[in-house]
């Protein structure tokens, strides 16, 4: 069983501790990342060595999060925390290593089911970057301009650029504050929420042609099959923010997004604008998230993956007469 700590008794953890690594989920998203080096760089400020464990090399768009982080090529880790990590199976590549080492875990996930000494989730928090923000003014570091830069990508990247349904008034005060300490609105949003490349113009325009919708169009599904991702060797990169599609749709309560990983598994993953619950829906598949996202991985081929969230997404939107 994990102890639940303030997040004032996790700032005294942190200052006790030294050789910290700090876990991210994988397939990093803008909050796993922003959130564990904006960490990083505050505990380095005091002083203590620490390095972030990622399962891939981080490159592209999010590189910039890792400036000014070297670490010794001689670090020996004694204290592990995880950001943003839901699940142990989120821990990916390095679950084994570390899933029974984790010392402090921080999380805003609701369905948080992590094994760690110490635990501090809040889910009234859009984005780990929430929690992470107010950690750091409790260690007493300063944030400077790439501690802002990196929650603030933080933030935004888990809210749509402040839109889903998560963000708060404290989330656009944390915002604010991160803006006021010189945080580079501009740059960020634009890379995350403009900047387009060709071979996502080309899986945009595969989507729209495939697109599906059931249950009298309060469904709509849409599909990335291996061919697909084959044909125009789309990474995870290409493919960001995919999901949110089908609910942008008017009458749509339900956007699904099949994603073919291999002959027998597809993940899934559900969007919603808040009144139809996706995590309720995942769970049916054994998965779960957040009111408005979540996911589940289904052992199946598509065709079967397609028939079973079509009938599960009849049921319950006529079921709940939504
Ligand atoms: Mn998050």
């Amino acid at each position: 069983m994990s102890k639940t700590i303030t997040l004032d008794e996790a700032a005294k953890l942190l200052l006790s501790w030294n050789n910290i690594e700090i876990l991210t989920h994988q397939s990093p998203d803008g909050d796993t990342l922003g959130s564990g080096y904006a960490l990083a760089c505050a505990l380095k400020a005091k002083g203590k060595n620490v390095r972030v464990i990622t399962c891939e090399e981080i490159v592209g768009n999010f590189a910039f999060l890792k400036d000014g982080l070297e670490t010794d090529e001689d670090f020996v880790c004694e204290k592990v925390v995880s950001v943003d990590v839901a699940t142990p199976s989120l821990l990916g590549v390095n679950r084994e290593k570390y899933e029974n080492i984790i010392d402090l875990c921080l999380d805003h996930h609701v369905t948080n089911d992590m094994e760690a000494t110490y635990k501090y989730v809040d889910s009234e928090s859009a984005a780990a970057g929430e929690i992470v923000l107010k950690l750091i003014d409790a260690l007493g570091v300063e944030i400077d301009k790439h501690i802002a830069n990196c929650l603030y990508t933080a933030i935004t990247t888990d809210t749509g650029c402040f839109k889903y349904s998560n963000t708060t008034g404290d989330t656009l005060r944390a915002a604010a504050r991160l803006l006021d300490l010189g945080c580079d609105s501009q740059m960020i949003n634009y890379t995350f929420f403009e900047l387009t490349t060709r071979k996502r113009v080309e899986l945009e325009k595969y989507i729209y042609d495939t697109m599906e919708f059931c249950c009298g169009g309060k469904c709509a599904v849409i599909y990335i099959t291996c061919d697909i991702v084959n044909k125009f060797q789309l990474t995870d990169d290409d493919m960001g923010g995919i999901e949110s599609i089908p609910r942008r749709i008017e009458g749509v309560r339900l956007g699904l997004t099949i994603k073919e990983k291999s002959e027998n598994l597809c993940k899934i993953s559900a969007r919603t604008n808040g009144d139809v619950s996706a995590n309720e829906f995942c769970k049916n598949f054994g998965g779960g998230g957040h009111a408005a996202a979540a996911g589940c991985a289904i052992n199946e081929n598509i065709q079967k993956v397609r028939e079973m969230i079509i009938s599960k997404a009849e049921e319950v939107l006529n079921e709940g007469n939504c």
